[in-house]
């Protein structure tokens, strides 16, 4: 469908640059995380931290784009491993007093908004998001100030300031049915802040967009071209695409989806082998769910990600055993949020949650973002 957008006729603000200073700062402390342990460090800290969750009443939730020890750890101590919706869905359900988030700061900014009786701490608080950094509140603000007639939908990636001056949050398992929603009563959106799942979204729904230009440093990456070789290598792969990726890489796949959408369609009995185009955190989900198949990394033009891997996003990096345990043990990194930022935060939230059960939409099983 190709409605044009007004985005060439509108000067959006100049967004804060992700410097290699920046990234290199998020390498430096994902690296202390990502050392080498003995086995015996690995068991000392893995026992400490079992104790210290019993203790303080607390419990673990686990990012897909974490650690394949994090993912672990939060499964076999009676934690979780999801996408950000569940993740503070799953905490709110839970009895413990404390939950610990192990993701990006808007993770845990979420879970809060969801769950202000509970104390949220983050094994590195510092650790955020090239989405959530190109979308300051005060520019976002400004912006809608300026384009009254559009609502505004935000991705999830967002802080909760912004949240607070959004019309609607969306995920990526649930943005395409919010915009066709929107679309059908004539609203015009202005979208913020990843200009590859509003393109995507565009073009699959025609709505007329404003769209925010922000990206993310590892979806931003893929390469079409690396892709197509990669077929040629395995031609029965299907190729899977998160849809933070370009409009190029976007076209190629058999399947886009949210983490969550990606997942379930690498269950699909009938394929063997998957070419995937999101954060390496997912194959731990991936292979645990299908040990017997082969899963590639797509090809990425390497900037933006980890030493480990270009895969690897350098903040959700940050999380490991060792700040875990340092965390239980001393209460840092508590997520706070002024009351007044939570409770407007949390009306574009709920729209969303109620938006999804009276369509019935199973936000964490979307096949299709
Ligand atoms: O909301 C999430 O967890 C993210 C960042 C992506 C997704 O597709 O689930």
């Amino acid at each position: 469908m190709s409605v044009q957008s007004e985005n060439e006729q509108i000067k959006f603000p100049e967004l804060p640059l992700i410097t290699e200073d920046i990234l290199s700062k998020a390498q430096a402390s994902a690296a202390c995380q990502t050392a080498e342990y003995t086995l015996a460090e690995r068991k000392a800290l893995l026992d400490k931290i079992t104790k210290l969750l019993k203790q303080q009443d607390a419990v673990l939730v686990a990012h897909y784009y974490t650690s394949d020890d994090l993912q672990q750890l939060a499964e076999e101590s009676g934690g979780y491993v999801a996408d950000s919706l569940e993740m503070a869905r799953f905490g709110h359900d839970h009895p413990a007093s404390t939950l610990i988030v192990a993701g990006v700061r808007f993770m845990g900014e979420t879970a809060k908004i969801l769950n202000p009786e509970k104390r949220v701490l983050m094994p590195d608080i510092e650790a955020t998001c090239s989405l959530d950094l190109e979308c300051p509140a005060d520019l976002f603000t400004d912006f809608c100030d300026a384009h009254p007639e559009y609502t505004s939908v935000v991705y999830a990636n967002t802080s909760a300031a912004v949240k607070a001056r959004a019309d609607w949050v969306v995920t990526s398992g649930i943005a395409l049915p919010i915009i066709k929603h929107l679309a059908e009563r004539n609203e015009k959106v202005l979208w913020a802040p990843d200009r590859h799942l509003g393109s995507y979204v565009q073009r699959e729904t025609g709505v007329d967009m404003l769209i925010w230009p922000g990206s993310c440093v590892i979806h931003e990456q893929f390469k079409a071209d690396g892709i197509r070789n990669l077929k040629k290598e395995y031609p029965n792969a299907q190729v899977l695409v998160h849809p933070e990726s370009p409009a190029e890489v976007v076209d190629l796949a058999d399947v886009v989806g949210s983490t969550t959408g990606l997942i379930k369609a690498s269950l699909n009995p009938e394929v063997n082998e998957f070419i995937v185009a999101t954060e390496a955190g997912i194959f731990y989900k991936m292979k645990q769910a299908s040990p017997g198949k082969i899963f590639l990394e797509a090809p990425s033009g390497g900037l933006g990600g980890t030493c480990e891997s270009c895969l690897r996003c350098p903040w959700m990096a940050m999380n490991g055993l060792r700040n875990l345990a340092e965390v239980l043990e001393t209460g840092a990194n508590e997520i706070t949020i002024e009351e007044d930022i939570r409770l407007k935060a949390l009306v574009p939230i709920r729209r969303m949650l109620d938006f999804a059960r009276e369509q019935q939409i199973a936000v964490k099983d979307k096949g299709n973002a």
